[in-house]
Formats: structure tokens, sequence, C-alpha cells
């Protein structure tokens, strides 16, 4: 008897009232890393501290391997470029901040079993590369084009089907302008690193991460919609497993803070001492532009309006914000929340899909300030007094 993995197409699993994290989600959650909060200071995300997300293994691809992209399907003059034919097109470069789907996941009840993100799978890179629409355009698309479907070469199985990772755009956001799709060579100068889809991959600005196909090796233009399992099995809101449910596209909008003060190693708590404590973060949407971020110290009662730095034309990634905050001893609840030109913005009260997809609920950050002799709310010595 073969080894059986799990029926095709089989459901997500929903954890059981009061189950952990298990061994399955630990396994995802070390080889797939979110940001480390703090370095959401920096304006383009150092390398290394970008999230990562791979649903199967990172293929190996030797650094002198040669690699041909394939532009095919419904076009006149099917292409196969290597490197140096896609570098001999015009150049973009584009700040993009990039968020996985799933983020925020692992805070809804039920949790859906998979990557167990809390809301650290965002980063922000320059990515430098062809814009998906020359490409095209030189192969020359069908009138009857639907779909555009990208192929990476990564492949494994998935809910019990076997597949290479795939995804497709409509044809007028593969061919747009806003955003305009690229076929990215560099992330921040460099070629692009192992784990971000060395020495190809799609990026696809204001959407969520599963539209960015790492590893990629075929664009096909197809005269039917794609149905792939990452198109109409993956990567759908829905309520009920047997639901057609609405695509997952782009990123809803959000903010974070940066931890303010220093942690509790264990709880990762963050303890401020009282006085001045000045407050900042990150805020984007990949539906609008931002432009307001608003802060609540006082777990959602009050809010008021933080400074929101300039965007400086890049339109894709986050902006900072910053104000102060007079802190007084006890335990405190920080929130940020982002809303765009559209009026979109964050729920308090997230509302539920199977998926555990564009989970945007403003985040909590319980803060303890301590006495400003050093001693905790309680008056007992704290840090400070500690040898
Ligand atoms: N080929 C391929 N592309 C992929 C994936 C994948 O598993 N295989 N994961 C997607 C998902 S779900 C996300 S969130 C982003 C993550 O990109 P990063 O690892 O560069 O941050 O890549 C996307 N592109
Ligand atoms: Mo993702």
């Amino acid at each position: 008897m073969g080894h059986r993995l799990v029926d095709a197409s089989a459901p997500a699993r929903l954890a059981a009232p009061d189950e952990g994290i298990g061994r399955d989600e630990l396994a995802l959650a070390t080889r797939n890393h979110g940001l480390p909060l703090e370095a959401l200071r920096y304006d383009v995300t150092p390398p290394g501290l970008h999230y990562v997300l791979t649903h199967y293994d990172i293929p190996y691809v030797a650094e002198d391997q040669p690699w041909h992209l394939i532009v095919g399907g419904r076009v006149r003059r099917p292409l196969e470029l290597d490197l140096a034919a896609l570098r001999a097109f015009p150049e973009v470069t584009t700040r993009v901040t990039l968020e996985c789907a799933g983020n925020g996941r692992a805070l809804l009840t039920p949790r859906p079993v998979s990557q167990p993100w809390l809301v650290e799978a965002v980063g922000t890179a320059e990515w430098t590369g062809v814009p998906l629409r020359l490409l095209l355009a030189e192969a020359g698309v069908e009138p009857d084009a639907v779909d555009v479907v990208f192929t990476g070469a990564d492949h494994g199985v998935e809910r019990g089907v076997e597949q290479d990772y795939q995804r497709s755009l409509p044809v007028d956001v593969a061919t747009g302008t806003e955003p305009e799709v690229l076929v990215a060579y560099a992330m921040n100068g460099g070629p692009l690193p192992p784990q971000h889809g060395h020495p190809l991959r799609l990026i696809v600005p204001g959407w969520y991460g599963m539209a960015h196909v790492k590893w990629l090796r075929e664009v096909a233009v197809t005269d039917v919609p794609f149905t792939g399992f990452q198109q109409t099995v993956a990567y759908r809101l829905r309520q009920d497993a047997g639901d057609e449910g609405e695509p997952v596209t782009r990123i809803d909008p959000r903010a974070l803070l940066v931890p303010p003060g220093f942690p509790d190693f264990m709880s990762r708590a963050r303890v401020v001492r009282p006085g001045q404590v000045p407050l900042e973060g990150r805020a984007w949407s990949g539906r609008a532009p931002v432009t307001g971020v608003e802060v609540s110290t006082d777990a959602g009662h009050t809010w008021r309006r933080a400074e929101l730095e300039p965007a400086d034309g890049r339109r894709w990634a986050w902006r900072r914000w910053h104000l102060t905050w007079d802190a007084s001893p006890g335990e405190h609840v920080l929130s940020a929340r982002a809303t765009d030109s559209e009026g979109h913005t964050q729920p308090l009260d997230q509302p539920w899909n199977r998926g555990g997809f564009a989970v945007n609920l403003v985040q909590r950050v319980p803060v303890l300030c301590l006495e400003g002799d050093g001693t905790d709310p309680a008056g007992q010595p704290a840090y400070a007094s500690r040898q």
C-alpha cells in the first residue's frame, strides 16, 4: 500500500477550540520566517530580515546555471529569453511592500491550520527588472487573451494535488501600468537571493504575496480563465469549504507599530519607563494610497492622528508614521490603524474566513510602563534594580 497523502482538494483543516500550534505548523513557521517587527524602522528591509514564504522547496539554481524564460500561449511570436536577453529590455526599479495573504491568520478563532503568521509577514524591497507589458508586447498578445499564467520552477503536493506553483493575472492587469508588473532579476541592487526567487520572479505591486511568482520559468497567455489550484482552490475568501469564494487580490490597509521600549524574552510583552515615549511604525495599502494613521494608547477607546511621512512618489511602498506618547505607570494596550484614500480601513473585530486570508485586524501591543523609581506598578523592585 502506498502512503496516502490527503484526499485531493480536501479543505484546509481548522484547529479545534484550544488546540495549540502543532508540529506541522511549527515546521512551516521555522522555514517561513517573518520580519522582526523592530525592522519596520528601515525604509528598505535589510537582507535576511524580509519575510519568506515558500510552499514547497527552494529550487537549487547554481550561480552560473543557464535560465530561460518562455513567453508563449496565445501570442503571435513565442519568446525564449535568457537573462542577457531580459536585461536588454528597459530596466525599471520599484520599491514594493510585499505582504503574505495569510498574514494575521493565527489570530483567528477557529484558526485555519497553515503557516501560523501573527502580523509579521511583510517586508519592503527595491525590485529591478523588465516591465511584463514590454515582454508581452514583444510577443504580441492575441485579441482573445483572457489570463496570463505564471509558472515557477518549484514543485510539490498540496492537499493531495501534485503541482508546479502557478498563478495567473487577468490580461489587463498583466499588461497594465497601475501597477506595472515586473519580471524582476534584482532585489536591493543585487541578484535575487535563493529564497526570494533566484534568478527571476514576478512582482505585482499592491497585490498580496501569492501573486509574486518566484523562480519564474514560464509566462503563458490563455484564452480561457486559469483554474489552477493556487487560483481556484487556494487563495479564495470563503466561509464554508464548498463555497466558490472571492479571489484574494490586492493588499488591504494595515499599520504596524515598531514595538516600543524593550521586550520580555518569553512573552515578547513590551516594557517602557514613564514619560515621553516615541512611537513609530509603517502603514501601507495595495488598494489606494494611505491617507491617515491613528494611534490608540488606551486599547482602542480614543484615537490620535499620527504624523504620516511623505510618500515621495513611492506608491507601492510602506510609509513611516510617528507620534509621541506620554506614558504613565501601569498596563496599556497600543494600537495603530491605517485608512486609505478610498476609505478602506482596519477592523477592530476581524471578519473570519476559512483560509485566514486578508486579515488586517488592528494590532494590539500590550505595554507595561514601570514606575519612575524603577519599581513595577505593584511597588515591587523591577528590572532596573535587578542585577
Ligand atoms: N514559485 C513560487 N512563488 C511564490 C511562492 C511559492 O511557494 N512558490 N509563494 C508565494 C507566496 S504565498 C508569498 S507570500 C510570496 C513570498 O515572497 P518572499 O518569500 O520573497 O517574501 O511568494 C509567492 N511566490
Ligand atoms: Mo503568502
